[in-house]
């Protein structure tokens, strides 16, 4: 690994913007151009590497990146299902969304205690299956990739569990949020290999910087 610090931060998508604007306000000076996978930071040893959200934890468990920002439910599904090394150091106050249980209004499901023996859709099935195991519920998980929303009206499953922030969506597809089992915004993650004394250094400047900068919007 390079003597620069490198963290990974979504390319394009609904972290991307706040993620590349706070560190901006941290004083890093950088700019994203199209294809590229890096972005040097002119003024400081930092490189950002651009990729999808959903790779960001395993990237900084296997040391292709030394933190990342990313959402809370993408880390802690990434830790349920697989093998990481990589936990919050900070949360940042953006992307704040929840993931919700929800059902058709005038379905069958109207709270958990309706879930045994049905079926429920998600792309989270990690967190789902860990609140099911808490609850002591069986149920059926239906995983899905995207449009989860659809999934009781064609029939796949009798409920969802997915992401919702203005709840705009679930209302669109004649669903209702009946219960919430994760709530998220984005984080800054890092694993627990030890650091160059260097890169600690920038890392603690950065993470000060940070609180500073979230400290200020409030
Ligand atoms: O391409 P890449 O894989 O990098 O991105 P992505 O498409 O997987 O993720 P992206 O950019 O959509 O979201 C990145 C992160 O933003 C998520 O992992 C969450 O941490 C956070 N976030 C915050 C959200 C939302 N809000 C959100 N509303 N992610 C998804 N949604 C979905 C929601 O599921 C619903 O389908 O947006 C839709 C609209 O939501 P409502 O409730 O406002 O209608
Ligand atoms: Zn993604």
């Amino acid at each position: 690994m390079s003597d620069r610090l490198r963290i990974a931060v979504q390319k394009k998508g609904r972290l991307a913007d706040d993620s590349f604007a706070l560190l901006k306000a941290c004083g890093l000076r950088f700019s994203i151009r199209g294809g590229s996978l890096l972005a040097r930071v002119k003024n400081m040893p930092i490189d950002l590497l651009l990729v999808r959200d959903d790779d960001i934890p395993s990237f900084v468990s296997n040391d292709a990146a030394d933190i990342g920002i990313v959402g809370e439910n993408v880390l802690v599904e990434e830790q349920l299902t697989g093998e990481l090394d990589a936990d919050i150091a900070m949360r940042l106050g953006f992307s704040r969304c929840k993931l919700c249980l929800a059902a058709p209004e005038r379905g069958a499901v109207k709270s958990s205690d309706d879930l045994a023996g049905t079926r429920i859709a998600t792309t989270y099935p990690g967190v789902t299956a860990r609140f099911l195991r808490e609850r002591g519920i069986e149920a059926k998980l239906v995983e899905m990739k995207g449009a989860v929303e659809l999934a009781p009206s064609i029939g796949v499953a009798e409920s969802i569990c997915d992401l919702v922030s203005s709840g705009a969506t679930l209302e669109a597809n004649g669903l209702a949020a009946f219960e919430t089992i994760l709530n998220s915004e984005a984080a800054l993650i890092r694993s627990s290999r030890t650091l160059s004394p260097e890169k600690a250094d920038l890392l603690d400047k950065l993470m000060r910087r940070i609180e500073g900068v979230i400290k200020s919007a409030e």
